[in-house]
């Protein structure tokens, strides 16, 4: 095959696939994107100090003690086996998202404006995140306060699967646990069919 022919091969596939309808893909409902929620915590060490329950996770494949939750929060202002997978997401349709904890701990799945810190004060100073984001918690005498779940603050305890909030696909929209705030998520909108705005 020459060049050229490659070439208007290309071409022609381009033109067809940025003609709406024509590209065969394009379907109104939204597309499901699973969210695994993941964290690492022993549940010794963190029950020793955090109550009975607080940790539920079966160690066989290892886990991180309090103390070195705390070491790595100490040094990288993160702990990378507490986070949320994938931690970007394109939206070329609308979302539907389902959040997977496969942790021990609960972990929240929240939209906000802005990333920010929590409702858990020590992770908030120890992440850099020292003011909490308005819609993970309040305010209140100067304690912070969580705020009630709701479609777009969803708690996932250990071990469920939940349905998680919905997104436009001309949003772009930013989700973090209240409890651990570097543990993000963004969505980029795509724009794939022609700018709505
Ligand atoms: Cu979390």
């Amino acid at each position: 095959m020459t060049t050229s022919m490659s070439l208007g091969l290309v071409l022609f596939w381009a033109a067809l696939a940025a003609m709406p309808g024509l590209a065969g893909d394009r379907d109104e409902r939204p597309a499901t994107v699973n969210v695994d929620i993941r964290d690492y915590c022993d549940p010794a060490t963190f029950n020793a100090v955090l109550g009975e329950g607080a940790c539920v996770r079966d160690t066989t494949f290892g886990a991180i003690t309090f103390p070195g939750f705390n070491a790595e929060l100490g040094t990288e202002k993160s702990v990378g086996a507490w986070r949320f997978i994938p931690e970007a997401v394109k939206s070329e349709e609308d979302i539907n998202f389902t959040l997977q904890n496969l942790g021990g701990e609960t972990h929240t799945f929240t939209r906000v404006k802005k990333f920010g810190g929590g409702f858990v004060a020590p992770l908030n100073a120890a992440s850099g995140n020292p003011v909490p984001a308005p819609e993970c918690a309040q305010v209140v005498d100067g304690q912070l306060v969580p705020q009630p779940p709701s479609a777009n603050n969803v708690f996932v305890p250990a071990g469920a699967t939940v349905p998680g909030p919905q997104v436009d696909d001309d949003d772009h929209a930013k989700f973090q646990c209240c409890i651990h705030p570097w543990m993000r998520l963004t969505v980029n909108a795509s724009h794939r069919h022609g700018d709505r705005r």
